[in-house]
């Protein structure tokens, strides 16, 4: 999943692709890349960051959203924690809502998203970009977010959405301290068993891995960020959301190859 940041905000890319034609041109590029899906959005959910009106997240998504999709062309997420604003990007060709709220923060996203037949990304997070900070408190990590993505996975399933079109995000950087998203990444295999949906994982340019490399900045970061990538394939994700998608689809086509040539030699 390659990230269409359309805010003059988000703090890896915020600002480069904020006019529509750039954000356009820049999914075009990630597809080009060998990104499966290409995702939208237009509110920086930076910790701290400002909340946006929701006619101008649909001003900043509704086209981008409409050309990327191109009618069917490539799948297209819009990152939105609004229903109307999700509402505006599945019928400009979206099918997937990717809800960084775990789809809590609107209670008219799950009927929207049931009535609409789409897929959702689920994601843990607690409060909001402005609370979640001081929310980074767990007794155990992994069995809480466990516990809390079940909770919202179960109650999409309630509100109608079909249990094949959910994925479930740890939320890496969100109400987590760098401690808790090594933990996460670490627990991948479990959380996938425990939750039996596909997992998403986001950790491209994250501050957690800045700081393990001594405060690199997010120019610095993609190195670690591609190791996330090899880390999270290995271990049960079935897609990364990442800024450099021509890397991640490079090591994804080497560690397919790689399964393959292990399968191949299980079997002789
Ligand atoms: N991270 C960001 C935004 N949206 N969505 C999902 N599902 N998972 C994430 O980890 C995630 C997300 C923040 O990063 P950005 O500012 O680089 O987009």
């Amino acid at each position: 999943m390659g990230v269409v940041n359309v805010t003059p905000d988000s703090f890896s890319d915020g600002g480069r692709f904020d006019a529509p034609a750039a954000a356009i041109a820049h999914g075009r590029a990630l597809v080009a890349d060998g990104a499966a899906i290409v995702d939208v959005g237009g509110e920086s959910t930076r910790p701290g960051a400002d909340a946006v009106p929701a006619a101008e997240e649909i001003r900043r998504t509704s086209e981008v959203v409409r050309e990327l999709a191109d009618g069917g062309a490539i799948p297209v997420s819009v990152d939105t924690t609004k229903a109307s604003v999700a509402a505006a990007a599945l019928e400009a060709g979206a099918t997937i809502v990717n809800d960084v709220s775990g789809a809590s923060a609107d209670p008219g996203m799950l009927p929207l998203v049931a009535d609409a037949d789409a897929m959702l990304v689920v994601m843990h997070t607690r409060g909001t970009p402005r609370t979640m900070r001081d929310l980074a408190q767990y007794d155990d990590v992994v069995r809480e977010v466990g516990d809390e993505l079940r909770a919202r996975l179960d109650a999409a399933v309630h509100a109608g959405v079909r249990p094949d079109a959910l994925l479930a995000d740890p939320g890496i950087g969100f109400a987590k301290t760098g401690a808790h998203n090594l933990a996460l990444l670490a627990a991948l295999p479990e959380l996938a068993e425990r939750l039996e949906v596909p997992l998403l994982v986001g950790a491209s340019r994250k501050s957690f891995l800045g700081h393990i490399l001594g405060d690199a900045g997010v120019a610095e970061r993609e190195d670690a960020t591609l190791a996330t990538t090899v880390w999270c394939f290995t271990r049960g994700a079935a897609v990364v959301r990442v800024h450099d998608v021509a890397a991640s689809a490079r090591a994804g086509q080497l560690l397919d190859a790689m399964e393959r040539a292990t399968d191949r030699g299980m079997a002789a």
